[in-house]
């Protein structure tokens, strides 16, 4: 421990440490501790014979193994968790009496959970789906959990309608198709029959549903919680995670190669970003609405299908997590971990958000069959920090030897301990807010306007945004078989922009809308829009494409240019083993064309060498590298010798038309080009390959040669 601030994190990681078992140099026992001197053969009567009841060693292994699985989550199966920390920037007692909100120097160790919602545990990481990002604080006063997703508004406004979704867009029930995605007709027939889900809708067709990294998503709470300070007073609050890397994605064609070229693409993603030490940051931001001020939007403020728009309520950024280690074990942390919107600490309180209040009564009740009974609370990756004593006994799996003879309260033996947690030593005390009405099975009528942050959200688009999301209609409902259901969609996205209606009708062959509609509503933003997020080159990967012949000095230098941007490079070629270059030196190849593709890279570079890019020219495979990127919006680089292969790859003449004679250096559209390159710089150079190559992997992807990527085959 070199820092008493970091009492908190290290006490989990010790708390942990009880439960971790080193299996190294160990003797082999059963689960008796009994030694096993033979694993890989039964007990038989005769080395031919039957096998006998009484191997113990046998039936143990085998019974064990019959009952390793345990279900899947009903919604968000498929998951990916890492270890970190959280420190707050100040105090922010003013707002919350939350304990881990007022002590910069305090660090609260958290664990996060990253994951899809439709598809099952086995399913593609890259699938259009909302992600989840849940986050468990281990606070001084008990777990918080922030349970939160990619996507700020939801397709519901009221629980009780959650298992009608969920039924919607999984599998259909009679044949189980399609897998992990909305593209079928339960799911439209849901959609058009559903006015309230208009707005979750365009995001979930917008970029934010196939992300680029889940180092590069932005996680909100969607709900409107309550922040509580010491005086008791409540305030309005939407929590927001904002990575510092920026929001970024895929675009679909990749996302579809992707989940068959590498399913686990996000989880390896993480893995490989923390053991790299590429440790993925997130600020904490919260948005605050005055109770005073609860009726004074047009939208109501406990309506979970509606934004905060954050030109007209700020988001303001209150700490930092930090993700810095990846899990032991998969099981026993990601799988059986368990969050709940209902774990909140004293200084965050609820608000009668119909969608919240469902969900509070949701979690725990399908974590008590997933995780077999009341005591998951004290599987190592659940158990908080802070002591526990009350008065529950029993039950499935108890770890806990609880002493005493009372479990009941009033008691007398004991003095009734454990004795109530006054308010004044953190004790939960609920927010004291006055309830009146009618018992009533109704929903407010200030929930009732769902196409107007629709068209806010669709004018705050891009162009290229805008592209996307109609193809992603085309996709999704193109997929639709009833015709109806079609028309209706069109009819249903009239409402939000007629133009988007139109262009939707295009491609999934309906009529267009005879009177092209829309809200009237012209504001925009500009915060929802991917265009104005963090630019930033580091921890992007880089596939360089090499044969032997290669100009070493303009890899070698390009490469260390890279490493200090932080971005990561790795060398491609026809087969694995050694290049040399045309000077002799020899240079490792990290993948090849079957193990990857340039769907797994940001960005390309062809390095000159006239012998490695005459035989890059003969391969299909590397020509497709280029085309595929380029297709992608991809950052490409050449130089000398290797902008041959751009000249000769369907990128040229589209493109760049005077590539060929180029002697200077080139950056248009995120092309980077360079004939007689002999210094590569360094990125703090001006004007040298180096520096433009990684500003223009800074940018993400050019969307501005879209429509000249149309007639690239890739
Ligand atoms: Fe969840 N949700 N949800 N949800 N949710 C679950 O709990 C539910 C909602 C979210 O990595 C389940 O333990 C209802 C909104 C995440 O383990 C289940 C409603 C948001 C995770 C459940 C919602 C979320 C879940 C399934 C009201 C974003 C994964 C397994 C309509 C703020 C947590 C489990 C993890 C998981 C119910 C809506 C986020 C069934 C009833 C809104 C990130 O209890």
């Amino acid at each position: 421990m070199d820092n008493e601030n970091n009492v908190n994190k290290y006490s989990k990681e010790e708390q942990l440490n009880e439960s971790r078992v080193n299996h190294d140099d160990q003797k082999l026992t059963t689960n008796q501790g009994v030694g096993v001197s033979h694993t890989d053969d039964s007990l038989k009567a005769g080395n031919r014979g039957p096998t006998l009841m009484e191997d113990f060693h046998f039936r143990e292994k085998m019974t064990h193994f019959d009952h390793e699985r345990i279900p899947e989550r009903v919604v968000h199966a498929r998951g990916f968790g890492a270890h970190g920390h959280f420190q707050p920037y100040e105090s922010m007692a003013e707002l919350t009496k939350a304990k881990f909100l007022q002590d910069p120097s305090i660090k609260t160790p958290v664990f996060v959970r990253f994951s899809t919602v439709v598809g099952s545990k086995g399913s593609a990481d890259t699938v259009r789906d909302v992600r989840g990002f849940a986050t468990k604080f281990y606070t001084e006063d008990g777990n918080y959990d922030l349970v939160a997703n990619n996507i700020p508004v939801f397709f519901i406004q009221d629980a009780i309608k959650f298992p009608d979704i969920v039924h919607s867009i999984k599998p259909e029930p009679h044949n189980d198709m399609p897998q992990a995605s909305a593209a079928h007709d339960t799911f439209w027939d849901f959609v058009v029959n559903t006015p309230e889900i208009t707005h979750m809708i365009m995001w979930l067709l917008s970029d934010r549903a196939i992300p680029r990294s889940y180092r590069m998503m932005e996680g909100f709470g969607v709900n409107t919680f309550r922040f509580v300070n010491g005086e008791g007073k409540g305030r309005f609050v939407k929590f927001h995670w904002k990575p510092l890397l920026g929001v970024h994605s895929l675009v679909w064609d990749e996302a579809q190669k992707l989940a068959g070229k590498d399913p686990d693409y996000h989880r390896r993603d993480l893995w490989d970003a923390i053991s790299k030490g590429d440790y993925p940051e997130y600020e904490l931001g919260i948005q605050i609405i005055e109770e005073e001020d609860e009726f004074n939007f047009d939208f109501d403020v406990l309506d979970p299908t509606k934004i905060w728009p954050e030109e007209i309520v700020p988001v303001k950024p209150i700490g930092k997590m930090t993700l810095d280690r990846n899990v032991d074990n998969f099981f026993a942390e990601t799988e059986q971990v368990a969050f709940h919107p209902a774990n909140v600490v004293p200084g965050i309180d609820f608000t009668n958000d119909p969608l919240l209040q469902g969900r509070l009564f949701s979690y725990l009740d399908t974590q008590l069959i997933r995780l077999g009974g009341p005591n998951f609370h004290e599987i190592p990756i659940n158990r908080p920090l802070a002591p526990i004593h009350n008065n529950q006994r029993e039950g499935y799996h108890r770890m806990t030897i609880d002493q005493g003879v009372t479990s009941y309260s009033p008691n007398s033996l004991r003095g009734n301990a454990p004795h109530p947690t006054p308010d004044t030593e953190h004790g939960y005390a609920h927010y004291t807010e006055k309830v009146d009405g009618k018992k009533v099975r109704e929903r407010s009528e200030s929930f009732n306007d769902h196409y107007s942050q629709a068209s806010l959200f669709w004018n705050s688009m891009s162009n290229a945004e805008k592209e996307h999301i109609i193809e992603a209609f085309h996709f999704e409902v193109g997929a639709v078989m009833d015709k109806q259901i079609k028309e209706r969609v069109v009819e249903m996205f009239n409402h939000v922009d007629g133009e988007l209606a139109t262009e939707i009708a295009k491609g999934i062959g309906v009529a267009p809308p005879q009177n092209p509609g829309g809200t009237g509503v012209t504001a925009s933003s500009p915060a929802v829009s991917q265009e104005n997020t963090n630019q930033v080159a580091a921890t992007r990967k880089v596939a360089i494409l090499l044969e032997d012949g290669f100009n070493h000095h303009q890899v070698t230098q390009v490469m260390e240019a890279l490493k200090s941007a932080g971005v990561h490079s790795e060398i491609i070629s026809k087969n694995l083993g050694m290049l040399t270059g045309v000077d002799g030196q020899q240079l490792e190849v990290n993948k090849n064309y079957v193990n990857t593709g340039s769907i797994m890279y940001d960005a390309v570079y062809i390095p000159g060498g006239r012998q490695s890019v005459d035989n890059l020219l003969q391969q299909g495979d590397a020509l497709h590298f280029v085309n595929e990127a380029f297709k992608h919006g991809k950052t490409i680089g050449a130089t000398n010798e290797g902008v041959d292969l751009l000249v000769i790859s369907q990128v040229e003449g589209i493109e760049l038309a005077a590539l060929d004679s180029q002697a200077e250096l080139v950056s248009k559209m995120g092309i980077v080009t360079i004939r007689n390159a002999g210094d590569m710089g360094t990125i703090e150079q001006e004007g040298y390959f180096s520096q433009q190559f990684v500003s223009a992997i800074a940018q993400h992807r050019h969307w501005k040669r879209k429509n000249k990527k149309e007639m690239v085959p890739a």
